[in-house]
């Protein structure tokens, strides 16, 4: 049973930038089932990804890998031998956590935990990388390197699933789409107290992008695909392809 979400249950004095600390990390997985819609599917999906992507003696790297969902989904579907996964995440409460979790499991495809800014991390040989959403808290002007060093280091025919909370450039529908999720969370169980003191604390380090934007970008990097392959709401999973 995960332990139950209540980060922003009471009133804080001052509501400050959000932090992937040891709170978050302790309730991750109640937490954005809660609250980012499709979450479960798409990690069931990676794996499905996975079993078509992944080739032998390549490397499958999961980028902000918090408790390392994605790599375990990921884990369970490969039969190519000689895979590597790499999942790394700059929160030490996430690594370390995950890094428990990981221990539990016996697997032939081993799992290498690497604490660090994902901006740092070398990729090569990659068949399939994973940014399910991480790529929303990176700097805006830092992304197209990141997709760059992504897009280098994958092999020809290899896959980036790129999850992401998206914006609307049409404000009717952005303000719709914005009021479904609202009510998703409501329906979630969360208050409205909870709901606008995280509003607060996200505002200025999850920065959304359009769905064009994101295309453009991943086209203009080195890829030669970028599509939604699925989306709630405001909360779509994109595969691009080099
Ligand atoms: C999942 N992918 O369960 N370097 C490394 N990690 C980072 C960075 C960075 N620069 N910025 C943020 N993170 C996961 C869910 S959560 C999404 C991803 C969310 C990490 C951060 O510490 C957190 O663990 C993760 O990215 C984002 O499939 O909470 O909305």
């Amino acid at each position: 049973m995960d332990n139950i979400d209540k980060v922003f249950s009471t009133p804080l004095d001052e509501v400050g930038d959000f932090n992937f600390d040891d709170k978050v990390a302790e309730v991750f997985p109640d937490m954005i089932r809660r609250s980012v819609p499709g979450y479960e599917s798409i990690i069931k999906y990676l794996g499905v990804f996975s079993r078509l992507f992944v080739k032998s003696d390549t490397n499958v790297y999961d980028l902000g890998s918090s408790l390392g969902a994605a790599s375990m989904s990921m884990r369970r579907s490969i039969s190519a031998a000689d895979v590597k996964i790499i999942a790394v995440d700059n929160s030490a409460s996430m690594v370390e956590r995950s890094q428990k979790i990981f221990a539990a499991y016996e697997s032939p495809t081993p799992v290498n935990i690497i604490h660090c800014n994902i901006e740092d991390v070398e990729i090569t040989n990659a068949s399939m990388v994973v940014l399910n959403f991480t790529l929303q808290f990176i700097d805006k002007d830092s992304r197209a390197a990141l997709l760059k060093k992504i897009a280098d280091g994958l092999n020809p025919g290899g896959l980036l699933v790129l999850s992401e909370k998206i914006h609307f450039a049409n404000p009717v529908t952005q303000k719709l789409i914005d009021d479904m999720h609202l009510d998703f969370k409501r329906e979630n169980g969360y208050s409205e107290l909870e709901i606008s003191q995280k509003r607060e604390a996200l505002q200025d380090i999850l920065i959304p992008e359009t769905f064009d934007e994101h295309r453009e970008r991943l086209l203009s990097v080195g890829f030669r695909s970028a599509d939604i392959w699925y989306q709630q709401y405001n909360f779509a999973s994109m595969v691009a392809i080099k």
